[in-house]
């Protein structure tokens, strides 16, 4: 494969950005090569600066669930380019898109616009300290919330590929309150509660984990959640940034029927423009300046080429086929993939919830952040440069997601199984 062009572009970059990138993991650290540059996307596939084609299974890492360059999302973006890109005041398509947010999870009574997951993660997490008074958070081993000081602490996603526990530059007392236990451990969550329950003010959970691979919760784990946080008046917060409209069109809350009180969410909700929002319980939501004392803002929060972006992915996302066939697909390719796997002699598991994957390479069970971390990333490495020479693009990590869209055929999806066959037989037995 030619990547002449990507190689003299990244040169370039390295001299710019550290790394060559403006985010860690699509660097290639983690599994060898040089990243690629890309020219455009077009439905399922992403075209490289050299005229290499890829079937895509990052899509912007989530966001595009309806591939490249949909034709309803460009217009929406086009439409409204012409109209002006940024206003800096209130536009009927901030209440559009919040109307549609609100029929797929009624959770949030009301919510705010904002330009990034870690925005809104940051943002929910200073309303729950506003609204209950109290300091300490809770967050889960592995898990990624963004990249506030006080949550990159065992966190997962670029801290967890490039094997860093947590962050110079963070000061020890931004960090002092956050209370880290392993995701899917009832047990010690039980127990942080017994001995700080009146202190803690939320906690903030990945109901399915996405940033240490796919990682689901046990059965009665968000349960447990959700009555220990109401026992001891601390606040349940879905961090469903990832798992919005991803692991099923109302997100993780409708797919195990749990009620939290914030909600953060970014990604599809922008349909591949920057985007993030917080949004839940209408007392809560009240403490937001300017109607309440809680102070969050933001120049080009509700911009509307990305609300504009948002509504025209969700209005698609309401006709229910277009949702199950991509879900149906996912189905297929794990499916696929662990036969391929078998077949290969490859130890394998792959993990999929709705419409995203991970294919670990471990025959051991996953169920947290010590368990993930246990799987050979020198093995997803090999098979990452494989599949991409076979003409598919996957996450450049074994702690990340993998993502379908609309554009994902029975044919893309075939080609890929038939692939991941060739690239298994690359790995060492
Ligand atoms: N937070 C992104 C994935 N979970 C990282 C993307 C990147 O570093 O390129």
């Amino acid at each position: 494969m030619d990547t002449s062009k990507s190689q003299q572009l990244f040169s370039a970059a390295q001299q710019l950005f550290p790394g060559g990138v403006n985010s860690p993991v699509r660097a290639f650290r983690a599994v060898g090569g040089q990243p690629l540059f890309i020219d455009r996307g077009q439905g399922a596939y992403l075209y490289d600066v050299d005229g290499n084609r890829f079937v895509d299974y990052v899509l912007s890492w989530g966001p595009l669930i309806l591939g490249h360059a949909h034709p309803a999302v460009v217009a929406a973006i086009t439409e409204t380019a012409l109209r002006g890109t940024s206003f800096g005041a209130p536009s009927e398509l901030e209440i559009k898109l919040g109307r549609l947010i609100q029929a797929f999870m009624p959770n949030l009574e009301m919510l705010r616009f904002v330009n990034s997951g870690t925005e809104a993660t940051m943002t929910a997490l200073r309303l729950a300290r506003a609204y209950t008074g109290r300091s300490k958070i809770v967050k889960f081993e592995g898990c990624y919330h963004g990249h506030a000081d006080m949550l990159l602490v065992k966190a997962g996603s670029g801290v967890a590929t490039l094997g860093l526990p947590d962050s110079p530059g963070v000061p020890v007392a931004s960090v002092a309150d956050t209370l880290v236990v392993p995701f899917n451990d009832i047990a010690a969550v039980e127990s942080l509660f017994s001995q700080n329950g009146h202190e803690i003010a939320a906690v903030i959970v990945e109901p399915v984990a996405g940033n240490m691979g796919v990682v689901p919760p046990e059965p009665g784990f968000l349960e447990s959640l959700r009555r220990l946080t109401t026992e001891c008046g601390a606040l349940l917060i879905f961090d469903e940034v990832m798992t919005g409209f991803r692991v099923h069109p109302g997100g993780a809350q409708a797919l195990y029927d749990i009620h939290p009180d914030l909600t953060t969410l970014g990604k599809v909700i922008g349909g591949g423009l920057p985007v993030g929002a917080y949004g839940g319980r209408k007392e809560i939501m009240q403490m937001v300046a300017p109607s309440g004392p809680m102070y969050q803002a933001g120049t080009l929060s509700g911009n509307p080429l990305t609300m504009a972006a948002g509504i025209a992915t969700l209005e698609e996302l309401r006709n229910p086929e277009i949702w199950n066939n991509i879900e149906h697909m996912t189905t297929c390719l794990g499916e696929g993939m662990r036969a391929a796997a078998i077949n290969a002699g490859v130890k394998v598991i792959v993990h999929q919830v709705g419409t995203m994957f991970t294919t670990f390479f471990t025959d051991q069970p996953i169920t947290n952040w010590s368990s993930a971390k246990l799987a050979y990333t020198q093995f997803y490495g090999e098979f990452f440069r494989a599949m991409l020479l076979e003409g598919i693009y996957l996450a450049p990590s074994q702690f990340e997601a993998g993502f379908l869209s609309s554009y994902h055929s029975e044919e893309v999806v075939e080609k890929t199984i038939e692939a991941a066959q060739n690239a298994f037989q690359r790995i060492p037995k």
